[in-house]
């Protein structure tokens, strides 16, 4: 597929998209969301991809939000239904991908933009980024996922507070509330990414797969996270990777995961 608004690049194991529409600031429209879903379900099958880096295309945005002009004539119905498309398409596709997916953050995180950003396993940001859930002032709410992952990630009081004031936080404050991970200069960004990307991928792909439906166990309605991953855990004996992973610690060498 040709995509008209992101690009692909994979270097090694590690696949980065980048949303590409600078003059909106990147602003994901239903086109947008439809390509990161192609793409992303492409990356997901494919054995030669090990992580997967989200960004956004120039100096100043990673996402501002969904494209509003696309959303201003919306009826109740459309909203709803837009919305649960959504979070199947990409938001909660991005969560539940079976490889790690990393956002770099290289500008404004705000409304979808930081919706997307949340649900990506591990989030980095260069120091001129901000973030924030500015849908209360357009007199929304957040519809990717916002009100329930800003609340996992800094708790339920800081996450009454942004949702509420609109307001927007510089990285500082964004990393104190554990909202981002790293924080690096602009142009050291995609470097960061790249070595985070590159040290997943010298691990069991399978192990790491596991790991993640582990983790989001905990925030799935009647699912008990603990019984998740004692199974999870249990099915990782059954690999080869297992197998290749303690065999080469005791014969005092590096595991090979990706023996093909
Ligand atoms: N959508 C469309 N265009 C956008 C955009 C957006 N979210 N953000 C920026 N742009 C466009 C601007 O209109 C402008 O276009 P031109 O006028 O040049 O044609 C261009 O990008 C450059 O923006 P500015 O001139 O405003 O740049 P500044 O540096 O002055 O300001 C800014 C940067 C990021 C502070 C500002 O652009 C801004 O406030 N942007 C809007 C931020 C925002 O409110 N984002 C939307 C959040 S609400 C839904 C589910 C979820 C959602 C919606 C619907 N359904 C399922 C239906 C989620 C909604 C949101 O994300």
């Amino acid at each position: 597929m040709d995509y008209t608004n992101i690009l692909t690049n994979q270097e090694g194991l590690v696949l980065t998209i980048t949303i590409n529409r600078p003059k909106q600031l990147n602003a994901l429209n239903k086109e947008t969301i439809n390509e990161l879903h192609h793409a992303l379900t492409a990356a997901n099958q494919d054995n030669a991809v090990g992580a997967v880096i989200l960004t956004g295309s120039g100096e100043k945005a990673f996402v501002a939000g969904a494209d509003i002009k696309e959303f201003a004539d919306f009826s109740v119905e459309k909203g709803q239904a837009l919305s649960a498309e959504g979070h199947e398409l990409l938001f909660n596709f991005v969560e539940k991908m079976t490889k790690p997916v990393i956002a770099a953050i290289n500008g404004f995180a705000l409304g979808g933009g930081l919706e997307l950003a949340m649900s990506a396993h591990i989030r980095i940001a260069s120091d001129n980024a901000r973030v924030g859930l500015p849908e209360v002032s357009l007199g929304v709410i957040p519809g990717y996922g916002g009100t329930q992952r800003l609340a996992q990630l800094v708790g339920r009081g800081k996450a009454f507070e942004m949702v509420t004031t609109a307001g927007m936080i510089g990285v500082e404050e964004a990393q104190s509330w554990g909202l981002v991970n790293h924080v690096v200069p602009h142009d050291e960004l995609m470097a960061l990414a790249n070595k985070i990307a590159g040290k997943i991928c010298k691990n069991s792909p399978n192990a790491i797969s596991a790991a993640i439906r582990a983790i989001n166990a905990n925030y799935e309605d009647g699912v008990n996270g603990y019984q998740a991953e004692i199974e999870e855990f249990g099915n990782c004996f059954g690999t080869p990777e297992f197998v290749e992973g303690t065999t080469a610690f005791l014969e005092k060498r590096k595991a090979n995961f990706r023996k093909d």
